[in-house]
């Protein structure tokens, strides 16, 4: 694994086991990440001072995870001109929709990238972060190019593509 590149936020530690899938993609394609647990409702002010390190410190896109009125990843777009992905987290009654809502919805100038809710999404979100970092990286974007091969192969032998029902 060379430097750290990619960041993968989340605003409580109970993110954890859907922002694991993130962290495990990245793994797979041997790509080093800073994990933290941070709130932009309970800890704003370290999440802006960690927001405003990121760049400087050499991180390229950051991957922000949250629940409930989910800020972390507008907060934390907000103050980076780094690309930033959001994954809303179904953490409360109205299963996530209230995450979707406040990731997707920013207003004009604030970009977050917006995956699906849940573990599919923070999937998603890393394979994107490494989408971002294969435009210069070319270990990357070939690792990619064999990632889609695998799907594609997997999809093809299913045994049900075998018969005829
Ligand atoms: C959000 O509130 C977190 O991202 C989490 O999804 C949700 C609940 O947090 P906990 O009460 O489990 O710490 O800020």
């Amino acid at each position: 694994m060379g430097d750290v590149k990619v960041s993968v936020m989340m605003g409580s530690k109970s993110d954890l086991p859907v922002m694991e899938a993130s962290v495990g993609i990245l793994k797979d394609f041997n790509v080093a990440c800073e994990v933290r647990v941070l709130s932009a409702h309970r800890t704003p002010k370290e999440t802006v001072e960690y927001a405003e390190s990121l760049k400087d410190r050499g991180i390229k896109v950051v991957i922000c995870g949250a629940g409930a009125s989910a800020a972390l990843a507008g907060v934390v777009a907000a103050h980076t001109t780094l690309p930033v992905i959001g994954v809303p987290i179904d953490a409360t009654p109205l299963n996530g929709m209230d995450a979707l809502l406040s990731t997707v919805q920013m207003p004009p100038g604030v970009p977050v990238a917006t995956v699906a809710v849940g573990k599919a999404g923070a999937k998603n979100a890393a394979l994107l972060a490494l989408r971002i970092l294969g435009i210069e990286d070319k270990n990357i974007s070939n690792l990619l190019l064999n990632y889609k091969e695998e799907q594609r192969q997997k999809v093809l032998s299913t045994p049900i593509n075998k018969i005829n029902l």
